[in-house]
């Protein structure tokens, strides 16, 4: 692998604003009809612009992190969709044949519904951090351990997980199969599509991904991958999406990125960064802070230009803890955020990639839990725009408004109360006021006049007893923001 690839790795791994501020009125009401309003300075949010454009924004979550409050409110404020850095793995699944663990997969899964974000799978299927017990079986007992892993994992993580990386970094950087493969080299080039019939056979609503390094720009890595996707699609083998990781240096984010996302993206499938970083050799200094602002502002605006192009994980959130300097030595300081979570020049980097995109304002306080029913506004009083819970026959939803001039975004929880699962939902209700919704996430709104249709996405459709699932959408009003007065769900009026 030549040294001077930006995913080159020297050394065994050691394992182990341009900122807009909307003036913002939260309201908020609770259980027991108490309304409490709170004015809110939003500050707009990396996923408040990918919001508006469309565009997941993800992180790479380790999940024991989450104690540091620093981390948190960054992961809570800042992301729309997560994905374990080392939780799913073979490793972290199945150390021992056929003895399946989700400890670490499963807070990651947690998580994400808690915190309302999309979630995506990593990996199923990879040299790396696999166990010894599968290189040492034979070819048939091999593929039957590959089939079985699949389809337990994805199966434990169906509904909740909307898209795996099925196949994690399969070619070398010359364009060839990669030689060093346990399942290149007993299963021979069929066992990637065999790993992806058996993740749609195992879940067929999650969209399945090819991932890979170094294939960022227009190269004999990147045709080989883009010629396994033509053929796949060509003989209907079931793929929707390629990840581009995106582990790159400061100054050499490849030119034809763009031109490369586009060139996947025609042949019918999405495509994302799935795990951007971009090192330099440390210490930083306010030159290469600079410029590696400037390569994060590349690389959005070539994801954002490209349609087909959903969205950007980055690997992490702080220099703190990044798998950079662990194997590439002498370089670091890759993230977004520093060791002291404060934001580097490319947050703002990023931001300005977005430029022309009104961001989709979100409360600073996005669960709120008012506990003196007095409600204390300051100027400027906003208009009441009221939160609705009902319950508790079978449903509980809460319709959280945030608005200014003449738009809003609505946070809206709902809950299944009773003691079956729901699979599948449709939430209706409508306007009293003549609002109308303009853009929705993590859910499908149409709109009929003032009747309003809610179904779930295929990654968020199941509700266990208990469960919920948090949606959102912006919408416009005149004057008037009134909430609805009731919700139903599946047909079932939630009070
Ligand atoms: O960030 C991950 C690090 O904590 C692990 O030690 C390492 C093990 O290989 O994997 C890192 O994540 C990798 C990802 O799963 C696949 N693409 C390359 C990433 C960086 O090595």
């Amino acid at each position: 692998m030549a040294p001077t690839q930006p995913h080159a790795r020297p050394k065994a791994r050691t394992r182990t604003a341009l900122r807009t501020t909307i003036c913002a009125a939260a309201a908020t009401l609770v259980v027991g009809a108490a309304l409490v309003v709170t004015p809110a300075q939003a500050a707009s949010t990396l996923k408040d612009y990918g919001n508006a454009a469309g565009k997941d924004i993800g992180f790479a979550l380790s999940p024991d992190k989450l104690s540091e409050s620093g981390y948190k409110s960054i992961a809570d404020s800042e992301f729309s969709l997560v994905v374990p850095e080392n939780g799913m793995k073979w490793d972290a699944t199945e150390s021992s044949q056929n003895n399946f663990t989700y400890g670490t997969g499963d807070q990651v899964a947690s998580y994400a519904a808690t915190s309302g974000k999309k979630l995506y799978g990593h990996t199923l299927v990879w040299h790396s951090q696999l166990p010894g017990w599968v290189s040492g079986l034979s070819a048939t007992a091999m593929e039957a351990a590959m089939k079985n892993h699949i389809t337990n994992v994805a199966t434990h993580y169906a509904g909740k997980v909307f898209a795996w990386d099925v196949v994690n970094e399969a070619f070398s950087d010359s364009g060839t199969r990669r030689s060093e493969s346990p399942f290149q080299q007993k299963l021979g080039d069929g066992y990637i599509e065999t790993a992806f019939k058996t993740a749609k056979a195992a879940d067929p609503n999650a969209k399945l991904c090819i991932n890979d390094y170094n294939i960022e720009g227009v190269n004999a890595k990147s045709t080989a991958v883009y010629n396994l996707v033509k053929d796949f699609k060509a003989r209907g083998v079931p793929i929707d999406c390629v990840g581009f990781q995106s582990h790159l240096i400061v100054g050499q984010v490849p030119g034809d990125f763009q031109t490369n996302l586009q060139r996947f993206a025609d042949l019918g499938v999405d495509v994302r960064i799935t795990e951007l970083d971009i090192r330099m050799q440390t210490p930083s200094d306010a030159t290469k802070l600079a410029n590696q602002a400037a390569d994060y502002k590349k690389v959005f605006q070539a994801c954002n230009n490209v349609t087909r192009c959903k969205g950007v994980t980055i690997w992490g959130i702080t220099d703190k803890y990044s798998w950079v300097p662990d194997t590439f030595s002498g370089q670091g300081a890759a993230l977004v955020w520093d060791n002291n979570y404060a934001k580097k020049p490319a947050y703002d980097g990023i931001v300005s990639a977005f430029s022309g995109v009104t961001p989709t304002p979100t409360p600073t306080t996005p669960t709120p839990t008012p506990t003196t029913p007095t409600p204390t506004p300051t100027t400027p009083t906003p208009t009441p725009t009221p939160t609705q819970t009902q319950g508790p026959a079978g449903c509980q939803v809460t319709y959280s408004v945030n608005q200014w001039n003449t738009g809003f975004t609505a946070n809206v929880t709902i809950k299944n109360t009773s003691s079956a699962a729901i699979n599948g939902w449709t939430l209706k209700f409508s306007f009293p006021s003549g609002q109308t919704i303009t853009q929705a996430w993590s859910s499908k709104a149409s709109q009929s006049g003032s009747a309003v249709t809610i179904t779930n996405e295929s990654w968020n459709g199941s509700l266990p007893a208990g469960g919920s699932a948090q949606i959102g959408f912006n919408g416009s009003h005149t004057g008037t923001n009134t909430a609805p007065s009731s919700f139903t769900l599946n047909g079932t009026t939630c009070s």
